[in-house]
This record gives C-alpha cells, sequence and structure tokens, in this order.
C-alpha cells in the first residue's frame, strides 16, 4: 500500500472544514490527481472527517488522512500520514504527540498504514508555524540540514518542504531535492496555477495542492496536468 505513494506526482489537500459542493468535489476526484489527502491545522473533527471520506470514496483515487488531531482519526483511509514537525523547539511536535498517542492507543494502530513526514515549515504566517512555533527563518543550508536529519538520520519516507498559504522559495526546494537520497520530497504552498505547479514539480517529487481549489477551481484543476504531463 505504502509503496504507491512513490509514484504520486499531484495531491489535492482538502479541509475538512471548509465547504465543497458535490460538483466540484467530483471534478477534483476526477481530475486526474494521484490522491486525496485529508487534512488541516484546526477545526479539524471526527464527523467532518467522516463526512469527506465518505463523499471521496465515490471515487476511485486514493485517499489518505493526514493525522493533525488524534480524536479526528477516522477508521477506513487508504494510509494514515503522520507529520513531525523538524524545526520546532518543542519536542512534542516531533515525538511528544505521537508516544502520548502511542501509549494510549497503540494496541489499535495499523502500523503498515501509516507514513510519517517530517515536515519542514517555513511560511511564519501559517497556522501550522504558529501552532508550532516553527523557526522559518532559515537559510538554504539550514533547510537542508533538517531534510538531511529526516532522510539520512531518521529514515524518514518522506521530507515535506511546506510553505502553506504562500508560494515558496524553489531554490531552496531544489536544494533539499538534491541533498536527500532516499526520501520522497512532497513540496506544498501557494500552488495557484498551471505555471507554479510546473515550477514546483521540476523541484520536487510531488507537489500538494490545497488552497487554490477553494477560491478557483479551474486554476487548481491545470495544476494536475502541469506536472503530470511533464
Ligand atoms: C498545505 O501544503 C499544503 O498543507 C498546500 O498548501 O494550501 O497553500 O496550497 P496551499
Amino acid at each position: 500500500m505504502k509503496e504507491m505513494i512513490k509514484d504520486w506526482k499531484h495531491i489535492f489537500k482538502l479541509d475538512p472544514d471548509r465547504e465543497m459542493t458535490d460538483d466540484t468535489l467530483e471534478a477534483v476526484c476526477m481530475s486526474g490527481s494521484d490522491a486525496i489527502m485529508i487534512g488541516g491545522s484546526s477545526g479539524i473533527t471526527y464527523e467532518n472527517t467522516v463526512d469527506l471520506l465518505s463523499r471521496v470514496r465515490r471515487y476511485e483515487l486514493p485517499c489518505v488522512q493526514e493525522v493533525s488531531d488524534l480524536s479526528a482519526v477516522v477508521p477506513g483511509f487508504d494510509l494514515y500520514m503522520i507529520p513531525m514537525v523538524l524545526n520546532t523547539d518543542h519536542s512534542r511536535w516531533i515525538t511528544g504527540l505521537h508516544q502520548a498517542a502511542i501509549e494510549e492507543y497503540g494496541y489499535m494502530i495499523p502500523w503498515e498504514l501509516l507514513v510519517p513526514e517530517g515536515y519542514i515549515v517555513l511560511n511564519p504566517d501559517s497556522t501550522v508555524a504558529k501552532l508550532t512555533e516553527a523557526h522559518t527563518d532559515l537559510d538554504e543550508s539550514s533547510v537542508t540540514a533538517y531534510a538531511q536529519v529526516a532522510d539520512k538520520l531518521m529514515n524518514l519516507p518522506i521530507v515535506y518542504v511546506e510553505y502553506s498559504g504562500t508560494f515558496g522559495d524553489m531554490s531552496i526546494v531544489k536544494e533539499v531535492h538534491q541533498a536527500i537520497s532516499s526520501a520522497q520530497l512532497f513540496y506544498g504552498g501557494g500552488i495557484y496555477d498551471a505555471e507554479t505547479a510546473r515550477e514546483a514539480g521540476r523541484v520536487s517529487d510531488t507537489i500538494v495542492v490545497g488552497n487554490i481549489l477553494y477560491s478557483d477551481l479551474k486554476a487548481a484543476l491545470s495544476t494536475v496536468s502541469a506536472v503530470k504531463s511533464e
């Protein structure tokens, strides 16, 4: 199951806390994107997650949950993405919450479906940066070193460069891509059309497109062929 991620070039990230009509959801799920990721940094509940999962399940593409709140973990996803924020001083975002979750629910965790993600959070204005108090003012070599911690020391399968809400510095993403050897590089943040998708796609393995879905569906859909046809 986890192997399928390697082939993903494009993911749409849906926020269960935001409205999406059936017609829009159909367009998103039939767009040719490789997968739907359900998650967000605030307002995520069991109810809104179950509701969105059941609607996405009408379509064939894989659907994964990015876990940010234990109370909203819903059975029935294809995989569970587990963020570990690397550029924070607060260990709860790296191992603390994870340890507590395992202590309480370890007996029922489907380990084979878990995929840890080494997050490097770089937009200081994003909810996730504020929540985790991430150190976002980093130069290329600092970001690259975090990526190598994830890739070479922690052996994480995914490094996620997260600029949620703003289009990031592609030269940093490119450096990261060149510096890691085993991990797959996810880039997310501010992709708003085919051109930004293409730019991000050139320097990463997989792009994640979120916000633009809720403001300009046509532009969001154009990001799929932008990376899949290259
Ligand atoms: C957010 O990386 C994703 O976690 C996508 O970012 O919402 O800015 O597209 P945007």
